[in-house]
């Protein structure tokens, strides 16, 4: 059976994780945490080249990077498709996932640290993120307008980046800005209602909420955060 390595607490897992739950493939999960390196489990890297959550463990051999992993979930399970049939609507679907990535969860993604210490972030690092991310929730409609699905009429890729990482964009927003940075965009709210509404969406925080104390006891063991 297919082994997917990685926490429930990290968005990154999480990918492969929601596209396993929706199209009903069967996977083992294998609990790992970050920090691998020298301080920790170096044979991970051979996994994951930087060490990082999720890696997909095949057959074949292992797979790094969570889009990489969606593309061979897709290609070896093509039952309930996470992508539409069109070669227009499979890019719109790419497109959408990776403008979230690049430009909302990369950019809140310098503030987990201190979101996770309780520390205040670098002032100049604060005005960047807050510059960056009113540009990209200022242009985020112009890609979905979050009718029913992120992209078309059924679930797809895009709303697993968007349901996995709009919501936390949204907290660091509100707890480094003083403002949900994604407040305005028309049709959200009702958008991630309903995403949190999905069954496996509910297993998915499930689970990320009862990895909690696990990775926070892992980040102080290594870190001391
Ligand atoms: N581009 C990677 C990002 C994965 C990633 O950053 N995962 C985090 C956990 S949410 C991680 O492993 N961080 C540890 C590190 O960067 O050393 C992917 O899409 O899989």
């Amino acid at each position: 059976m297919l082994k997917l390595h990685g926490f429930s607490a990290s968005n990154y897992y999480n990918v492969p994780k929601l596209a396993f739950l929706e199209k009903g493939v069967e996977f083992e999960e294998v609990l790992s945490y970050t920090g691998v390196g020298p301080k920790y489990r170096p044979e991970y890297l051979d996994k994951s080249p930087l060490g990082k959550v999720p890696a997909l463990e095949t057959p074949e051999g292992f797979i790094s990077e969570s889009r990489a992993i969606l593309v061979y979930i897709e290609a070896a399970y093509p039952q309930t498709p996470l992508l539409p049939s069109s070669a227009f609507g499979q890019a719109k679907v790419q497109e959408l996932s990776q403008f979230i990535e690049l430009y909302f969860e990369l950019a809140a993604r310098r503030m987990i640290p201190n979101l996770l210490a309780g520390t205040e972030p670098n002032p100049d690092v604060l005005k960047e993120f807050g510059t960056n991310i009113r540009k990209a929730a200022s242009a985020l409609a112009k890609l979905s307008s979050f009718e029913t699905f992120a992209y078309g009429d059924t679930f797809t890729q895009a709303d697993i980046a968007a349901i996995l990482n709009l919501p936390v964009v949204r907290d660091v927003g509100k707890r480094f800005l003083g403002e949900d940075p994604l407040a305005t965009v028309p049709g959200l709210d009702a958008y991630c209602a309903r995403m949190e509404e999905r069954p496996h969406v509910k297993t998915i925080r499930a689970d990320a909420q009862a990895d909690r104390p696990g990775f926070m006891a892992h980040l102080k063991a290594l870190y001391g955060i």
